[in-house]
């Protein structure tokens, strides 16, 4: 059975606790759950990570890389959070990783501030999502799944 890695970033443990109208009532714990049964929907297992810290999400994307070119993985669902609008270093993992990723958004973040209208994740990512809520977790995997399959 193929792997998908869901890789959250900064805040989004916080996911539930605060700024409901922007990101649902939903915990990261009720993400996770919705992303297990989009993958047993496809045969596929999941690895659900969340981390504040951007190393520790470049080591993830880096092991997701190698494990893709195992071909024990398909591919990434990345929310990178405030880093999607900051990270070179990310955008350098992803490109170098050459793994499959989509970038996803709970909040249409072009809806937003201007300052969450740059992506340094969208030049490298094969898709891109955003606006859906947490729901978008499972239309990504979906997504992912159709690539691959
Ligand atoms: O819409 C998204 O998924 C974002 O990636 C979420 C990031 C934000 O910086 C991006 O611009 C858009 C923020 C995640 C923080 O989530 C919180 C959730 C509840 C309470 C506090 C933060």
């Amino acid at each position: 059975m193929k792997t998908v890695l869901v890789l959250n970033g900064p805040n989004l443990n916080l996911l539930g606790t605060r700024e409901p109208a922007v990101y649902g009532a939903q915990t990261l714990a009720d993400v996770e759950a919705l992303c297990a049964t989009a993958c047993a929907s496809h045969g596929l297992a999941l690895d659900f990570r969340q981390s504040n810290h951007e190393g520790v999400m470049i080591d993830a994307i880096q092991e997701a890389g190698r494990a893709q070119a195992a071909g024990t993985l398909i591919g990434v669902v990345l929310n990178a959070g405030a880093y999607t609008h900051t990270s070179v270093a990310l955008h350098d993992a992803i490109k170098g990783s050459g793994v499959t990723l989509i970038e996803l958004h709970i909040s249409n973040v072009h809806a937003r501030e201007a300052f969450r209208h740059h992506s340094f994740i969208s030049p490298v990512a094969k898709a891109v999502m955003a606006g859906f809520g947490v729901k978008g977790y499972a239309l990504a995997i979906s997504g992912l799944a159709g690539l691959a399959g």
